[in-house]
């Protein structure tokens, strides 16, 4: 059959399987030196070569730098993704971000894939929408996939963790063309499910938020994803702010990758 694509644009299913070939994963995000500052860590966590370790010896997917950090700290021994927009809190009003790196110079310091935040209902969001496809059409030129952290924030959102916020969130990554979402957790896995159908052929990812009060507590909302049919979880703070950043690191896995329940890899994990 003739093809009907335009010349130059290739029929592809989702280039995320490139870094999760079973189509499920765990990303170690470690992009808060910006977004939030260094409060966020501690005399350990502080240095982006902690991180880097946890990553490879945590076995992630792949792990999340901006720039610079990838420039003195990214070893190769894990898949990068890297950041390309960001912005400090320390700027009142609807968010906005831009981008900092290209797709060009993310490849250029061994990025396997490219990360962009959108903040749909901002009053910004058209300027992040342009640019995101921006983004899409280079890197998918490239066969670079796109994972798009999907938060809508701004004074039109008044509960950005609402199912439909969320699931709206998700479909916006796939209208506009990524190959991975990362959204809020909803709260359960019937209400996940819809966030994840809506999502299309997209693998939804959730954010692992702030640290959760117990690691059961947290481990049941990472096994609520599994169940709704997400993909895994781009954390981080839940890991490299633990006390034993390896043992939940593991006990991730064995929910994420081998379907596990919460006390199996808890105990398995030494948690
Ligand atoms: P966490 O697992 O620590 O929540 O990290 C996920 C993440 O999306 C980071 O990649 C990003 O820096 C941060 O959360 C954004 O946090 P906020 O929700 O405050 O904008």
């Amino acid at each position: 059959m003739p093809s009907r694509l335009k010349p130059g644009i290739k029929m592809k299913d989702n280039l995320i399987y490139k870094l999760v070939p079973s189509g499920k994963g765990l990303f170690l995000a470690y992009d808060h030196g910006i977004e939030h500052g260094p409060t966020d860590f501690n005399e350990v966590s502080v240095d982006p070569a902690f991180v880097m370790e946890v990553a490879e010896k945590g076995q992630f997917e792949a792990v999340v730098f901006h720039k610079g950090v990838a420039e003195k700290y990214y070893n190769g021994r894990v898949p990068l993704i890297l950041k390309l927009n960001g912005k400090t809190k320390l700027r009142e009003g609807d968010p906005v971000s831009r981008a900092v790196c290209t797709v060009e110079e993310a490849l250029s310091l061994g990025a396997a894939a490219v990360g962009y935040t959108v903040y749909a209902g901002s009053e910004y969001e058209r300027e992040m929408f342009t640019e995101f496809g921006e983004i899409v059409r280079e890197a998918h030129k490239l066969d670079v996939p796109v994972v798009l952290w999907s938060y809508p924030r701004g004074h039109s959102i008044k509960d950005q963790f609402a199912l439909d916020v969320v699931a709206y969130a998700a479909r916006v990554g796939l209208e506009l063309g990524a190959d991975a979402v990362k959204v809020e957790y909803t709260g359960s896995p019937q209400d996940f499910r819809w966030v994840v159908k809506s999502a299309g052929k997209v693998k939804v990812f959730m954010a692992g938020g702030p640290k959760a009060p117990t690691d059961e507590a947290f481990l049941t909302q990472v096994k609520g994803v599994m169940e709704a049919g997400g993909a895994g979880l781009a954390v981080g703070r839940n890991v490299w702010q633990h006390k034993e950043p390896l043992k939940i690191s593991k006990a991730l896995r064995a929910i994420v990758m081998q379907g596990q329940d919460v006390k199996q890899a808890m105990a398995a994990a030494g948690l």
